[in-house]
């Protein structure tokens, strides 16, 4: 019993109990459990430690309170050295088209079967807590708990990478991590370390083109692409090989914000991304991918100008479909972010028989380098016993030992061949064996002759791309050089970039105000010009065509328009859109019809840069009342530069003057709402998801 009269006080809607001293005491009554110390001993304080005196030290003796802090003092492990921050979500993998003519793998030969999947998104540079709309790579980390034990696909969002060997891995993520001596810049690119460290290395001029787009900032985790980005082998049972490319298509559909939204995002709501894939799952929009595949054999491969190990590289869609097998569906969030987000350990060399690697220097090194990293991160060689990591097929070996054994194997004899124990045994019908390919050569640290080509793809990318997305291209590059405080390093960036496409070049020395226009870096190989557009390599030519599992932003007010506003609700319901009403309290606003409506978000906490499209619904004197918050100016200034569609009541004029917009200003991307007809037409522009035109006049980007 504790030493301590409580009495009984009620805080709000909870009775608790409180000690003479003020503290509060929950304590447990009927079925709620008993709180005991991790040996299982039952706590009777949990507010006080064990003292000398009710104002004395205290003593050394409160095992409790030393095992709870002791407990806390040791909560962290390692970050992920990249990759730090993230987020996880279970889910299954379904086959719909086998490919039991190239590979053995039963997961993609059992057409139908669904195996349990996790997957983890994540930003590279940062820390794990960094905002998520960096400007960056996103890595889309895949683990398929098969039959035959688990496969991890540990891709990206971009289908290539910035360099070509995994030597130069541990310089690439200095050169971008925040810089040595002084710690930032966190999460950006956007300083002299990492455009130094680029600009001396062609190779990943290609991935400059790539993180200087849009894909580098992608509006969800749901609307990205994911690439195996390797070259990888499937193998059948008989040991035939053939190259395979592997690819997640979004049914979501592709989706990117602009910089300045960006911007904006990061501070209104740093984990947006990790929220939007929350919610979703938690509301039942389980977002969805497509397993493609590009298959293909020497004979093709050997057709190309460059080398299909060069991990810079991509096969385009055009020339070689993906042909697509599966499907990806996350359907759970995480009951702990810790135990699975955290603790899960993804490693390359996790393959299953019938899946291979090639000798793509970076694949080769990848393998080498996560099995380690694991080791350090989870302290120790039984982080596959944790339940994320351990397979979910049966398994059997002899490995035993080390800290936090979970377990270890029974019986006599841990070794075999063995008398003593009856296995486990080899298999060699079931068992991976590796590719049986012929390799010779001198030792030697070249590359292949086809790894020198550093600009054509670069080339052929940004020629893929749309006038906007070509827009925030240079604009990106516009601004990441100008956090450069080195002036030769702006310019040794353009001397490559004359090389990718002239004008862009220009445009960036003109965006920089570059004294001089550099000559052109010298390539290592002549820059190929005849590459054909591909056009899968652009987001706006790829999108959904649909505003489903998009946001709209409502804006509203005491005396909004309840028939109007209930037929918006309903219009962007049927179309599979999430609606949140802004306004100017959360406790919500009184409706025409006189009935309270809840609102999900107050107006300073909801800027529309957190929305796809947004909608103004205020009464006249809602109208008025707004024009004084400066967030409800924002809120309209913003959507606007950010090219979204705008959908307004009868009395929302006050607030576009507001916002600085003129009738000029106001486009195709604006609708009046003023009957069900306006709004079913608005829905359907939304699908349009920006009003790309605008940005010709607003430059905000
Ligand atoms: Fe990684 N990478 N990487 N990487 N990578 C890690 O492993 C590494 C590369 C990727 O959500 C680390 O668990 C080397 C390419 C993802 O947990 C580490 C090289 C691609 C994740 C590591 C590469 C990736 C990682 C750090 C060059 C796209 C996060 C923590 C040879 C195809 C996985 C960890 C997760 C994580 C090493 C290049 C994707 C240090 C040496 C190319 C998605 O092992």
């Amino acid at each position: 019993m504790s030493d301590q009269k409580r009495t009984t006080v009620t805080l709000g809607d909870q009775t608790v109990e409180r000690g003479p001293q003020g503290a509060t005491h929950q304590t447990a009554t009927g079925d709620t459990p008993t709180l005991t110390t991790a040996q299982g001993i039952p706590v009777a304080d949990d507010q006080n430690t064990v003292k000398a005196g009710a104002r004395g030290p205290a003593l050394l003796e409160d095992f409790h309170f030393r095992e709870k802090i002791f407990h806390f003092d040791h909560e962290r492990i390692p970050e992920r050295v990249v990759h730090a921050r993230g987020y996880g979500a279970h889910g299954y993998f379904e086959l719909t088209d086998s490919l039991s003519e190239y590979t053995r793998a039963n997961v993609l030969t059992e057409v139908g079967k669904r195996v349990p999947a996790f997957v983890r998104f994540s930003t590279v540079a940062g820390s794990q807590g960094s905002f998520d709309l960096a400007r960056d790579v996103r890595g889309f980390a895949v683990k398929l708990y098969t039959d035959e034990g688990n496969w991890d696909l540990v891709g990206n969002n971009i289908p290539v990478f910035f360099i070509q060997d995994a030597m130069k891995f541990p310089d690439m993520v200095h050169a971008v991590k925040q810089e040595a001596d002084r710690g930032f810049p966190q999460a950006q690119s956007a300083h002299d370390t990492f455009w130094d460290f680029a600009s001396l290395s062609p190779e990943t001029v290609n991935m400059l083109m790539w993180i200087m787009s849009d894909r580098a900032i992608p509006r969800s985790f749901r609307f990205m692409e994911g690439f195996g980005v390797h070259t990888f082998r499937l193998v059948t049972a008989d040991g035939k090989s053939t190259y395979v490319k592997f690819h997640w298509k979004p049914k979501q559909g592709l989706q990117s914000v602009v910089w300045n939204e960006a911007v904006k995002i990061n501070g209104a709501d740093p984990d947006f991304h990790r929220r939007d894939l929350w919610d979703a799952i938690s509301t039942g929009n389980y977002p969805e991918w497509e397993l493609g595949v590009q298959l293909f054999d020497d004979e093709f491969a050997d057709k190309f100008d460059f080398d299909i190990l060069d991990a810079t590289k991509l096969i385009p869609e055009e020339i070689l479909p993906v042909r697509r097998i599966g499907r990806l569906v996350l359907d759970r969030t995480v009951d702990n972010f810790f135990a699975e987000t955290e603790q899960v350990a993804f490693c390359t060399q996790n393959i299953v028989p019938g899946i291979d690697f090639t000798n793509d220097p970076l694949l080769q090194g990848r393998n080498f380098s996560y099995l380690d990293t694991q080791t350090k991160r989870l302290g120790g060689p039984n982080f596959t016993h944790l339940p994320i990591n351990a397979p979910k097929c049966p398994f059997h070996n002899f490995q035993q030992d080390g800290h936090m054994a979970m377990h270890n194997p029974k019986g006599r004899a841990n070794y075999e061949p063995s008398s003593l124990s009856r296995g486990p045994r080899e298999n060699p019908a079931k068992g991976y064996t590796p590719y049986a390919e012929d390799l010779r050569g001198p030792k030697t640290r070249e590359r292949g002759e086809l790894f020198a080509d550093h600009y054509s793809q670069a080339r052929q990318f940004f020629r893929s791309q749309t006038k906007p997305e070509q827009t925030h291209i240079k604009n990106a590059f516009v601004f990441e050089l100008s956090k450069c405080e080195v002036p030769a390093i702006r310019s040794r960036v353009v001397s490559h970039l004359l090389n990718v496409d002239e004008d862009l070049a220009k445009q960036v020395a003109q965006g920089l105000r570059l004294e001089k226009l550099p000559e052109a870096a010298p390539p290592a190989r002549p820059v190929l010009d005849g590459l054909a557009e591909s056009p899968a390599l652009s987001i706006l030519k790829n999108g959904p065509q649909s505003f489903a599992g998009r946001k709209l932003g409502v804006l509203v007010t005491d005396g909004t328009d309840a028939a109007l506003l209930d037929v918006l609700m309903n219009a962007a319901q049927a179309e599979g859109a999430i609606v949140e009403l802004v306004a100017p309290e959360v406790g919500g606003v009184t409706t025409t019809d006189g009935k309270l409506v809840p609102a999900g978000q107050k107006i300073v906490g909801a800027p529309s840069v957190l929305y796809d499209a947004v909608v103004l619904l205020p009464s006249t004197d809602g109208a008025k009342l707004l024009t004084g918050e400066a967030t409800a100016r924002d809120f309209v200034a913003d959507a606007f530069a950010h090219a979204k569609f705008i959908g307004y009541g009868v009395d929302a004029k006050p607030l576009l003057d507001r916002a600085g917009i003129t009738p000029a200003d106001m486009d195709a991307g604006f609708k009046s709402l003023t009957s069900a007809i306006d709004i079913d037409s608005f829905i359907k522009s939304c699908r349009m998801l920006r009003f790309w035109e605008r940005e010709d006049r607003t430059h905000a980007v």
